[in-house]
């Protein structure tokens, strides 16, 4: 049994977690909430970094980031499934790098204006945040990701980062990315559609909301 850390809003444990549903690794695979605001505890002493997704494996050893946890996942469940063994193995792992920096991206931004009034809000490194992100939302609104069914029918790295992004978007940016980019529209859309686990694990604000 996988014992896997998160949070229940975390975008890059959700990773792990929809990673895992379409592997069908449900029984191999146990969710244990984290508490990441937390200065000291359990997940101090299983990641120096105290982040999530963190992953406790039987023989003790300890798995992370999402990248790493969806490298494990994917190997656990006979390998080449949601990471690509074949010549688009780099492509997809650079796909999956720029969905997540949406997410980065985001992050930081977000963090500069939860922790400071906005009369001493950084706008020059807001704006700086904003700006990756946008770019990167075009460049996946210009050319779509195939959705899982057009691949393998499950899928892959990329594909579950980026929709993890665009949620991350939509539960902590009121989903404006929506307004400029069609096509990402209609390939969440799709996503969602082909994908249970991805509303299987909504953020409980988002299941509020709906
Ligand atoms: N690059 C890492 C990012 C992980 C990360 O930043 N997770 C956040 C939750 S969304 C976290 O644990 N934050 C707590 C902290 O930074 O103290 C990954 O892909 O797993």
């Amino acid at each position: 049994m996988v014992i896997l850390r998160t949070s229940p809003t975390s975008p890059y444990g959700r990773k792990a977690r929809i990673a895992a549903a379409v592997l069908g690794l449900h029984e191999q695979v146990k969710v244990d909430w984290a508490d990441t605001r937390a200065s000291e505890g359990s997940l101090y002493e299983q990641n120096p970094l105290a982040k999530v997704p963190t992953l406790l494996l039987e023989n003790g050893d300890i798995v992370y980031d999402s990248r790493v946890a969806l490298e494990l996942l994917d190997t656990l469940a006979g390998g080449g499934k949601i990471i690509p063994a074949d010549d688009s193995r780099i492509s997809v792992l650079t796909k999956q790098a720029m969905a997540d920096g949406i997410t980065d991206a985001a992050i930081q931004a977000q963090i500069e204006t939860r922790n400071h009034p906005e009369e001493h809000w950084n706008r020059t490194w807001i704006d700086r945040q904003q700006g990756k992100v946008d770019h990167t939302l075009k460049a996946f609104n210009d050319r779509p990701l195939p959705t899982p069914s057009e691949t393998n029918g499950i899928p892959d790295c990329a594909q579950i980062a980026l929709a993890c992004s665009l949620g991350y978007l939509d539960l902590r940016a009121n989903g404006e990315w929506r307004q400029n980019n069609p096509k990402l529209v209609r390939w969440h859309d799709a996503f969602v559609a082909q994908v249970p686990a991805y509303n299987e694990t909504q953020a409980p604000e988002m299941l509020e909301r709906s």
